[in-house]
């Protein structure tokens, strides 16, 4: 059965949703975020310790994009990627690795700018740049959007749910929203699913992407 090592409400999220989406038989594991060794087979799997790692049988995944494709393929009834020879596929490689090289890591700056400098001073500074430019990112979103449904047009896929998450990331930051109308009615669109809304119960979130009980992590105090 596939395990998925995860930490609730992190970017293993997008992974849990795209199992749920599928209909996938799984497990998880709970990583805790202060004891990320306390479970060795996780290093096994991801030396770099990071959730979301999904082991399928001998194979380790992790990056969140690699995941998500893989949940694709790995379950293809349930189409949440386009066949290979399709003209979407190419398509939704873009959308997954666009969102995986940019969007993702344009929260840093905006989440932990004191990690991103070792100059205390530097930090609000880089905070500013980040909103900066989430603004542009959600202005290219904007556009993407118009007219569409998700993100690969009437055809729902992986992309949408990593989509989904990073756009709902804005509830942690104060003032910022992604992108207008076309963002955030696809936000709200995704959110709506049924299986969106079974993963955002096991993980604990609300519907605007807060945690329920902040205090826990798969249930034990953080
Ligand atoms: N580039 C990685 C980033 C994964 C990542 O940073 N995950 C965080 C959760 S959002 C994590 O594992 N944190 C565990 C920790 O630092 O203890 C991906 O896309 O999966």
């Amino acid at each position: 059965m596939l395990r998925l090592f995860q930490i609730t409400g992190s970017s293993s999220f997008a992974a849990r949703a795209a199992l749920e989406e599928a209909g996938a038989a799984y497990e998880v594991a709970n990583v805790h975020p202060r004891h990320r060794d306390r479970d060795p087979a996780f290093a096994q799997a991801n030396p770099l310790m990071r959730v979301p790692t999904l082991v399928d049988g001998e194979s380790a995944v992790y990056e969140t994009g690699a995941v998500l494709l893989h949940i694709g393929d790995r379950f293809p009834d349930a189409g949440l990627l386009p066949p290979v020879g399709d003209p979407l596929r190419p398509v939704a490689y873009r959308w997954v690795t666009w969102i995986a090289n940019t969007l993702h890591p344009a929260w840093w700056p905006l989440m932990i700018p004191q990690f991103m400098t070792t100059d205390e001073s530097a930090a609000l500074g880089i905070r500013e740049r980040g909103i900066v430019n989430m603004a542009k990112h959600g202005d290219y979103l904007e556009r993407e959007l118009e007219g569409r449904e998700w993100c690969l047009g009437d055809r729902f896929s992986v992309a949408d749910i990593y989509l989904y998450m990073l756009v709902g990331w804005q509830s942690f930051v104060d003032d910022v929203l992604v992108g207008g109308d076309n963002v955030q009615g696809h936000f709200a669109r995704v959110g709506a699913r049924p299986a969106i809304v079974r993963a955002r119960e096991l993980d604990d979130l609300t519907p605007d992407f807060q945690r329920n009980h902040p205090e826990l992590r798969g249930g034990e105090p953080i």
